[in-house]
């Protein structure tokens, strides 16, 4: 089973978010645990301080190290693997192969960050890897513990049903998804694509894969440069680029 601790100074903020959706029914079922720890517990003196001023000065505070080694050592587990994790600006950014590596802990400990950033020297000691979770400036780890939350869980085995399984998601086939369409047959004028309405799964399958290659190519042609693709992808994405090249 898997364990992510989450070492905040706001521990409330996640009741919510994981009441709910695959989250919520992976932890009802047993599946993950998921267990907010309020950093303030570890603090020792009367007001239970958790920032101080920069050494060298400057604006803003800094994270005091000693409440958060203490929350870490007494996380740390002796006999599973923990892996402890700093959400931070400064960090790689989380891909769906970093969260598929992650999923395959034991146990996983998020340091949220607040305030300016992290004494120095508790990320060298204690902190196995920092993760971002994009080129945006967020008020807090908080949020991005929640992503990173969200995105592991789900590749859990068992948390998803086979029929939405984590295998045929996008990104992991390296493409983005086709378009979906549901009742009506027609919607503001516009009917459903024919090829989906003509029970031929042989011509389904090819149109959706040329769906997603258009779309990549339109959005995000970085991404067919690792995407697995075949002689029939080939020909269709040259078509492609001929049409308007
Ligand atoms: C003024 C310099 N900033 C560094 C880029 C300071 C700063 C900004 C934001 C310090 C901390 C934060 C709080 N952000 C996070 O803790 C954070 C974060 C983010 O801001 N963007 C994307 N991923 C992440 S993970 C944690």
């Amino acid at each position: 089973m898997l364990t992510i601790d989450i070492i905040s100074i706001f521990p409330d903020y996640f009741s919510s978010p994981l009441k709910h959706g695959v989250v919520g029914k992976a932890i009802d079922a047993g599946l993950i645990r998921i267990r907010p720890v309020n950093l303030r517990d570890f603090t020792h003196d009367r007001h239970n301080t958790t920032d101080d001023r920069p050494y060298g000065g400057g604006a803003g505070m800094v994270m005091t190290p000693e409440p958060l080694a203490r929350a870490i050592s007494a996380l740390r587990n002796e006999d599973s693997q923990s892996v402890v994790i700093l959400l931070s600006p400064r960090g790689k950014t989380l891909s769906h192969e970093m969260a598929r590596e992650l999923s395959m802990f034991q146990h996983l400990i998020l340091v949220c960050g607040r305030y300016e950033g992290v004494d120095e020297r508790v990320i060298e000691k204690m902190v196995d890897e920092e993760l971002s979770i994009g080129d945006y400036v967020l008020s807090g780890g908080e949020p991005a513990a929640l992503v990173v939350v969200d995105a592991v869980s789900r590749l859990v085995p068992g948390v998803l049903g086979c029929d939405d399984s984590a295998g045929s998601d996008s990104f992991a086939n390296g493409l983005l998804e086709h378009p979906h369409y549901t009742r009506p047959r027609t919607f503001m004028g516009m009917p459903v694509p024919e090829v989906l309405l003509s029970g031929n799964h042989r011509e389904i399958a090819r149109w959706r894969r040329q769906q997603c290659l258009r779309l990549t190519l339109e959005r995000r042609p970085d991404l067919l440069e690792k995407a697995d693709l075949n002689q029939d992808d080939l020909e269709f994405l040259q078509g492609l680029m001929n049409e308007d090249g």
